[in-house]
């Protein structure tokens, strides 16, 4: 149960595809340090997954794999709360009533909804502009202090801070007023098709994006193809994005500093390099790729975590939306 003197961290990722390195770096490796000393609590996050069409099995596979995932880059469950969005209601009644404190014009400018509506022309739905809110809802409904995300999503978590300000300012202290932790590398990997392009789950180019769950020979191969600049210097340059994308992958899962690699590369050349980054990338995620197979091979203890981190989620979620019910005026049951 919830230790009151701790501070609260909360994170989440969507299930609307594989995960990637860029969720790995800019996201779940940067949680296990938060475990012995905040309540932590890791989501997935499948509300938000359908603001882009779904396939339902998939979804409902990838979810289970998602919490997997979580597991095998070392959250511990006796340590962490591990539980998928949909099993907690109150983050879609909260949502609702944040809705209602979000203004049009600060959805407006987020620069994801341009984004994904431009990727989406065809389905822009009022589930991707309202993204945001939900969002807000899930880390307000937990009190939360810190919210460790990629610089992607910065954004959000200042709007959540907005809305969390701007309600308390209208009743009296509700919510927690959040930060975003964002760590001091590895916060936006790029597409290795496309070095100016944020690598995404969803790229539907295989080329692009490197997977958690990939084989070493995939990994290597992937990196073989990636998109440089013209050149042969391996050094970290703003005319050379590939490169510079490269260095902060070999540099993340290394932890050699750019000097350093510059120094190692001397020389060398892209290819050379490229493969380097590929072994060191496909030997640093092997361990993950044979935990998670090894959690994968028992469906019902996942599905259990899954339960029991949806029970201890729901108990504290629902502290903070009875609280929110009362300050509005809604009649108590
Ligand atoms: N390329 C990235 N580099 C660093 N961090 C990243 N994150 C995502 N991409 C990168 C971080 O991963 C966490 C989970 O992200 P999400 O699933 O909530 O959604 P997203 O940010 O929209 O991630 P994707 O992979 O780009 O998903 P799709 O393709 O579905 O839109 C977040 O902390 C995010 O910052």
């Amino acid at each position: 149960m919830e230790n009151q003197s701790k501070k609260t961290v909360f994170s989440g990722v969507q299930p609307s595809g594989n995960l990637t390195i860029g969720n790995y770096l800019g996201a779940i490796k940067n949680w296990k340090q938060f475990e012995d000393d905040y309540n932590s609590l890791y989501c997935v996050v499948d509300l938000h997954a359908i603001t882009v069409r779904q396939e339902p099995a998939e979804l409902r596979r990838r979810t289970l794999e998602t919490l997997a995932v979580f597991m095998a880059c070392g959250m511990d469950v006796s340590k962490n709360t591990l539980f998928v969005q949909s099993h907690v209601s109150a983050h879609a009644e909260l949502a609702w009533v944040l809705n209602c404190y979000s203004m049009f014009g600060e959805l407006s400018r987020m620069t994801q909804f341009k984004d994904k509506s431009q990727k989406h022309a065809n389905n822009i739905n009022a589930g991707l502009f309202t993204y945001p809110v939900l969002m807000a809802a899930d880390i307000l409904l937990y009190q939360t202090d810190i919210v460790p995300v990629g610089v992607d999503q910065k954004q959000h978590v200042e709007l959540a801070r907005d809305i969390a300000q701007r309600f308390n300012q209208t009743y009296s202290d509700t919510f927690i007023v959040p930060e975003p932790y964002i760590a001091s590398s590895g916060t936006k990997i790029m597409s290795l098709a496309d070095p100016t392009k944020k690598m995404s789950k969803s790229d539907e180019n295989a080329n692009a994006t490197v997977r958690i769950l990939d084989s070493k020979d995939d990994i290597i191969r992937k990196f073989k193809r990636a998109v440089t600049d013209s050149g042969s210097e391996v050094r970290f340059s703003e005319d050379k994005p590939g490169i510079c994308n490269l260095m902060t992958i070999y540099s993340c899962f290394s932890g050699k500093s750019f000097e350093d690699i510059e120094k190692e590369f001397e020389g060398r050349g892209y290819g050379d390099f490229k493969l380097a980054v590929g072994e060191m990338c496909a030997d640093s995620l092997s361990p993950i790729r044979d935990e998670f197979a090894h959690l994968l091979s028992d469906k019902a203890y996942l599905e259990n975590v899954a339960k029991e981190g949806a029970q201890k989620a729901s108990y504290l979620a629902q502290k903070t939306l009875s609280k929110v019910y009362r300050k509005v005026g809604f009649l108590a049951k």
